[in-house]
């Protein structure tokens, strides 16, 4: 669909239908929204570009994931079939532990390949609705903790293409999807656990403790004859990688870290891994969810979900708000990391539509707000955080952290952004710094009139016109004297 005819759509219908009718779907299916069942015929392969060079420097690795801020990670797998619920009773955690939580033997779970076939897959439209959603980055799970891969593997028969009635390469598809888009494109790989192979960590129910794996020598083996070619498999077939997702690193020793390392070294020097390999990664991955409460030196990531679960699950349409995930991308943006935030498709290869709606209201602000986001430099305040409470404790009984949300600052050299989410009646009032001030504008005013600011006993308020402002965020540019701020 052309973007004219989109976004004229866009002020007609409600914003799910528009996102139904644009990507890809018309009989409303009540778990994911989609309106159609017609299958969407694969795409025609053609060749993948070549992997990129080997960088200068780990600045020069590093450059774009400085810059992408905002990644999209999709987790889909067999999980995606029981969608949280096992022998008609649902199971309690994430979606893509339901093997494990519900001690599914390998030979039962299994079975879910004969039927997993995902249909309205449309590599096409996932990759449109990351790029349309404002995000640079694609992450996506090529083997979780499963065992099953979702590319056409020659290490396993258990993956997409030879296990499933779908024959197809979904990883291969969206690596040509991604390339048409410019968008970067990465794997998760589950490389400790696998909870198909007698080798693999955490298949406790079939395959008995993992330290008997590991003094037995299974564990050795399963990563030398499955982890290990896969991951190669991954670097040589798929074009350029922009990074390896490795995870939960059980028995991930130094030397058995090293190996994959090595491995990625070898094969495509220009891919990043993250920070759960077990061994020291090119970024810090934090906790899921968790966004530390300051500014952060270094390159960091958050994975974050957009409801409760990673892997997809029926009961679960507790998607966050637009204006909550905008929030948390510029929270991080200004602490200085980047925003992995999760999408689970469904069996039938639908990413969620409400999701998708979600994620394409905060495309939208992107498109005129980007300048504050993509490749912006950290807050040089940090008032704005937030403070430890003096009453409240938290759960290890230690001052609680009560973090404001009224606004968050991101700069470039004599730029300051002031992404603010509440603003007082009486306007905004910066925080104190010696720069003089050159100019302060609305970074949604193409012209950029320039707003006058009112100093009373030291303090600088600014009033922006309230008649153009958006409701979610607004963001005010300061232009100052000086490439760096003083207070
Ligand atoms: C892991 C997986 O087990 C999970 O299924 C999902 O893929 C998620 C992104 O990663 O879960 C973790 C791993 C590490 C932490 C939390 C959950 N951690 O360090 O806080």
């Amino acid at each position: 669909m052309n973007t004219k005819l989109k976004s004229s759509l866009a002020l007609l219908l409600p914003l799910s239908l528009v996102a139904a009718l644009t990507y890809g779907c018309s009989t409303k299916c009540t778990m994911c929204g989609s309106r159609s069942t017609a299958s969407v015929p694969p795409p025609v392969l053609t060749p993948l570009p070549p992997a990129l060079p080997a960088p200068a420097s780990q600045d020069d690795k590093m450059a774009w994931f400085r810059e992408a801020k905002f990644g999209l990670f999709i987790h889909w797998g067999l999980y995606c079939q029981p969608a949280g619920e096992w022998q008609g009773k649902p199971v309690a955690g994430i979606g893509e532990w339901i093997m494990n939580r519900a001690q599914i033997p390998v030979s039962e779970y299994s079975r879910l390949a004969t039927t997993f076939n995902p249909v309205q897959f449309d590599a096409e439209a996932w990759v449109q609705m990351a790029e349309d959603a404002g995000m640079k980055y694609i992450v996506i799970t090529s083997k979780h903790h499963e065992g099953f891969a979702m590319y056409h593997s020659l290490v396993s028969p258990y993956n997409i293409y030879d296990a499933t009635p779908f024959h197809r390469d979904p990883i291969r598809e969206l690596a040509q999807a991604c390339a048409r888009h410019g968008i970067k494109f990465g794997f998760y790989y589950s490389q400790a656990q696998d909870w198909h192979e007698p080798g693999g960590a955490g298949n406790t129910w079939d395959f008995g403790p993992d330290d008997a794996k590991d003094k037995s020598g299974a564990y050795d083996k399963y990563l030398q004859t499955k982890a290990e070619p896969q991951v190669r498999e991954l670097l040589s077939n798929y074009g350029p990688v922009c990074l390896i997702w490795f995870d939960t690193p059980r028995m991930m020793t130094k030397e058995r870290g090293q190996r994959f390392v090595d491995l990625v070294h070898s094969l495509q020097p220009a891919c990043l891994i993250d920070g759960r390999l077990g061994t020291s990664g090119d970024y810090v991955s934090t906790g899921d969810n968790v966004i530390p409460n300051a500014t952060l030196d270094g390159d960091w990531e958050v994975p974050a979900t957009m409801n409760h679960t990673w892997g997809f699950k029926k009961d679960d349409t507790d998607w966050k708000a637009p204006s909550d995930v905008l929030f948390k991308l510029v929270d991080i943006a200004s602490k200085g990391g980047n925003y992995l935030l999760n999408v689970g498709p469904t069996s039938q290869g639908i990413i969620p539509l409400e999701c998708q709606s979600n994620l394409l209201t905060v495309g939208r602000w992107l498109k005129v707000n980007h300048e504050a986001v993509y490749g912006a430099g950290r807050s040089p305040f940090g008032e704005e955080f937030g403070d430890y409470s003096t009453k409240l404790k938290d759960k290890n009984n230690k001052p609680l952290y009560l973090s404001y949300t009224d606004w968050r600052c991101t700069s470039r050299p004599g730029k300051l952004y002031f992404t603010i989410f509440k603003l007082g009646r009486d306007g905004f009032e910066l925080p104190a710094f010696k720069n003089e001030i050159k100019r302060t504008y609305l970074l949604s005013d193409a012209s950029q009139t320039d707003i006058p600011i009112t100093t009373t006993n030291n303090v600088r308020l600014v009033q922006p016109p309230r008649n153009s402002l958006n409701a979610m965020a607004n963001v005010l540019v300061v232009e100052i004297n000086g490439d760096q701020v003083e207070r």
